[in-house]
């Protein structure tokens, strides 16, 4: 069985084997850098049907192309399975796996959980290994949730296992940053615990960054996301001054955003989507009320953030109507339904919301975006229509909504009649109709 000695030689001489739990945006991406370094992976999903696909050495995950999966697969350097066994002899354990929230806005760690008593029911237990939490959590979660269920058979932490905490950094699509280049938090139950991760994950990341708990980790993330949601609510809510005051919010924005120091730009849109960051601040603020703190930064980012698809609705009730329309019997095309440029991931879009609100309210809705063929899992029985010059003009009113790189913006002014423009998309373009900003 390992000791940290061992398992630190097997870290300096690419020989341990690694499982990865979880095989979606966040696991794969791992696992190809790990095999790439000269580990064995095996990688655990329930779905039967990813394990089929990666064992054939089919990527189904945007940021891993099939070409550098194929040959890592065809060497035996990384393998997939639904059964959890395959954990037995491994050297070390990540789990990857969703924290989404449940319906009441509670997180829900039963993935955390069941992925945890798997590996001491059926994956050959702790002992001797290294096993890492990166899925993004409240603070606490590792020590209090992960740890009593790891030392079940008495041994200790820090000697006879390992438990580390360190968050994802996966943004899918981006390319400036990757895996290997992206920094990554490191927190440990006990120092030799992050002493034990940061040689695992220093072997494949520039810069594994140690900090002094597993509750510091899953902080660091949480901060980083927490950020966003609020300053994406702040800038939100700067555009609904803006139009009050009868001010451009773009104009004030960019001109903002040239202050070189002491400035960071968001920019105001329909509302907040993605998997990460409506949801991550709500583990934060429930952690929160546990210890009878009300988190008041993250309600009032999740109200106004929240609120942003029925403001984007009166915008369009205000613009039909000074054509003298309503809602109620217009058509009315939306541009773009992912829940932002240049994916195909509609998770928790704002586009949804506003197609839920207008349809409410009568409106005759399609819409056209390249990247999401049909939304029949979002409760819509529509497919992304063609941008043609007759779906132009055929709309009462045309709203951008997700502003895809690759529109024909030309096309858009050219044909459409009335345009609401929620991310400042036809900026520079020439509009033969009317159009209407956040
Ligand atoms: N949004 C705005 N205004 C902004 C920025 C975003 O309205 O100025 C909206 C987007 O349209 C989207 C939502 O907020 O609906 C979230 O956008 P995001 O840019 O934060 O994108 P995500 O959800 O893909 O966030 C990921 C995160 N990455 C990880 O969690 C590893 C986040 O930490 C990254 O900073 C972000 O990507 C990124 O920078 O792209």
């Amino acid at each position: 069985m390992n000791n940290k000695e061992t398992l630190l030689q097997k870290f300096a001489q690419r020989d341990a084997v690694i499982g990865i739990i979880g095989m979606g945006y966040v696991g794969l991406p791992a696992a190809v850098a790990f095999a790439e370094e000269g580990f064995h992976i095996i990688g655990i999903d329930l779905d039967a049907t990813k394990v089929a696909s990666l064992n054939k050495g089919v990527s189904y995950v945007e940021d891993v192309a099939s070409a550098s999966l194929k040959p890592l697969v065809d060497k035996g350097r990384l393998r997939a399975s639904t059964d959890y066994s395959m954990l037995r002899d491994v050297d070390a354990i990540s789990i990857c796996v969703p924290t989404p929230l449940r319906k009441t806005k509670d997180p829900d760690v039963s993935y955390i959980i069941s992925a945890t008593d798997s590996i001491m029911h059926d994956g050959g237990g702790a002992s001797g290994k290294l096993v890492v939490l990166e899925s993004t959590t409240y603070p606490g979660t590792t020590d209090e949730l992960i740890l009593p269920r790891l030392k079940k058979n008495g041994d200790v932490v820090g000697q006879d296992f390992f438990l580390a905490f360190s968050p994802e950094r996966i943004d899918p699509g981006r390319t400036d940053y990757t895996f290997n280049t992206t920094p990554k938090v490191i927190g440990g139950t006990t120092p030799a615990c992050v002493e034990v991760a940061v040689a695992m994950y220093g072997t494949v990341v520039e810069r594994p960054v140690p900090v002094s708990s597993t509750a510091a980790a899953e902080m660091v993330k949480l901060l980083e996301n927490t950020f966003r949601a609020v300053n994406i609510g702040l800038v939100n809510e700067v555009a609904i001054m803006c139009d009050r005051l009868g001010l451009n919010v773009w104009e004030v924005v960019e001109a903002a955003a040239t202050k070189p120091y002491g400035f960071m730009k968001f920019t105001p849109g329909p509302g907040l989507g993605g998997h990460c960051i409506p949801i991550d601040p709500h583990y934060l603020s429930w952690k929160l009320k546990t210890v009878n703190y009300t988190a008041r930064f993250i309600e009032l980012a999740s109200d106004v953030n929240g609120g942003m698809p029925e403001y984007v609705v009166s915008k369009i009730g205000d613009a039909l109507n000074m054509k003298r329309k309503s809602v109620n019997g217009s058509h009315i095309l939306i541009l773009g339904v992912a829940y932002k440029p240049n994916v195909g991931d509609v998770r928790e879009s704002p586009a949804l919301d506003v197609m839920h609100l207008l349809q409410e309210r009568g409106g005759v809705i399609k819409y056209h975006d390249p990247y999401v063929a049909d939304l029949a899992d979002e409760g819509f029985d529509m497919q992304s229509i063609e941008l043609t010059r007759a779906a132009l003009e055929l709309a009462d009113c045309v709203v951008v909504i997700t502003n895809h790189a690759d529109f024909d913006y030309e096309q858009v002014g050219a044909y459409a009649s009335l345009i609401v423009d929620t991310r400042n998309a036809m900026k520079g373009v020439a509009v033969q109709g009317y159009v209407v900003g956040m």
